[in-house]
């Protein structure tokens, strides 16, 4: 295994000096690792594409060598930068991509990641980006990163480092002091056991909260079926959209995390703008990406109520103990949409949490069953 201090210092000596993006599982402890040791050359990115944006100005600016680190889910939302904007055929920009495989062919992993893991060799071959493989027994390290550094160099154009699951060593990282006391898990199981169900539908965000929604219905409401949005990080409030527009009888719930709302926030313009009664938007913030490691967002510094309004939603309300959301909770069927609702909530989740045992296509026949009712 690679020790994370080891593997920044030979990125170092390769003169990389600058870092941006968004955090990933398989990547947590050399994210965390970079989240605590570099300050000022790091920001932690609203999406991968803007990573790559912000790894452009920095080079605009410096002449340095940027890295962006991401997962392979994240690969998309580079493309339209990487193809338009570093390409050797529009600025030529050189910059190291530190990309964590998840789904890598022969490793089992979950639906979400079995597509993007399969193309994702192919996806760098036709984005024309030169890449190395590393994983735990990656003889040479240095002379690794040194051969691909110097193709970016050279070139002034894009490589990637495609990092295999369990490359890195494990490593503490500091979060920030939780913000409020109530847990996750409780506070959507508060909210959950309030939606009706013969008039309400519940989407559930990319991550952990869709596990411990999914585990709260098997365990006290199995009748129940929601959408659990495994992959399409950033996109949920868009699908709830679309089902809140086409299904106007049902009100429709959108559970999603403040890593989520940021990675695409443009979004909740639209959803506002649609003025839908039947539309309740309830973001979970615990100022981190906790899924994927607990690293920060910017959350902290953001005033979501403020922009929930300026974007146009009806009704803006917050709940930071559990007392506060049972009052929302119970008055919130009542509200015309479309509602914006924040819940500051802790990071953290159980040990034992486990997955939907249903593929993602039998919870989207049962799901649109469902919703038919
Ligand atoms: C496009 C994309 N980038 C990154 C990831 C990895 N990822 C999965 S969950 C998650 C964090 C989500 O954070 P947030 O929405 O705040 O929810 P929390 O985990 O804090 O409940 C990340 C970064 C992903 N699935 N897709």
């Amino acid at each position: 295994m690679i020790k994370c201090a080891e593997f920044s210092q030979v990125i170092q000596n390769n003169g990389v000096s600058f870092f941006s993006g968004v955090p990933d599982s398989l990547l947590k402890d050399i994210c965390g690792y970079m989240s605590d040791n570099y300050v000022d050359n790091h920001i932690i990115a609203a999406n991968e594409g803007n990573a790559v944006g912000i790894a452009a100005g920095y080079h605009l600016a410096t002449g340095g060598l940027p890295l962006v680190y991401l997962q392979n889910s994240g690969l998309g939302n580079t493309i339209n930068p990487l193809t338009s904007l570093m390409s050797e055929d529009v600025y030529s920009m050189p910059m190291v991509l530190l990309i964590g495989w998840r789904g890598q062919p022969g490793v089992k992993d979950e639906p979400q990641h079995v597509m993007q893991g399969r193309i994702s060799e192919d996806m760098l071959k036709t984005l024309n980006i030169p890449y190395e493989i590393i994983n735990a027994d990656t003889p040479d390290l240095a002379s690794t990163v040194n051969s691909i550094v110097s193709t970016a160099k050279k070139r002034s154009c894009p490589v990637a480092l495609l990092v295999s699951k369990g490359t890195f060593e494990s490593y503490e990282y500091t979060k920030s002091e939780d913000v409020s006391e109530l847990s996750r898990e409780r506070a959507l199981t508060v909210l959950a056991a309030h939606v009706p169900s013969s008039e309400g539908l519940i989407f559930s965000t990319t991550g952990k909260l869709s596990r411990e929604l999914y585990e709260f219905r098997k365990r006290e409401q199995s009748d129940v079926v929601d959408f659990y949005n495994v992959g399409s990080m950033g996109h949920l409030s868009q699908i709830a959209l679309g089902m809140a527009k086409y299904s106007p009888k049902k009100q429709v719930f959108c559970f999603d995390g403040d890593g989520a709302a940021l990675m695409h926030m443009g979004g909740l313009a639209i959803a506002a703008a649609e003025k839908l009664n039947n539309y309740y938007y309830i973001m979970f913030n615990n100022e981190a990406h906790d899924s994927v490691g607990g690293q920060s967002t910017v959350a902290a510094n953001v005033d979501f109520g403020l922009v929930a309004k300026g974007l146009g939603f009806n009704h803006v309300l917050h709940a930071k103990t559990e007392a506060e959301l049972q009052d929302v909770a119970s008055t919130i069927l009542d509200i015309e949409g479309p509602v914006f609702l924040e819940v500051t909530i802790k990071k953290g989740a159980r040990k034992d949490l486990g997955r939907p045992t249903e593929t993602p296509i039998e919870n989207k026949v049962a799901f649109m069953e469902y919703a038919q009712k």
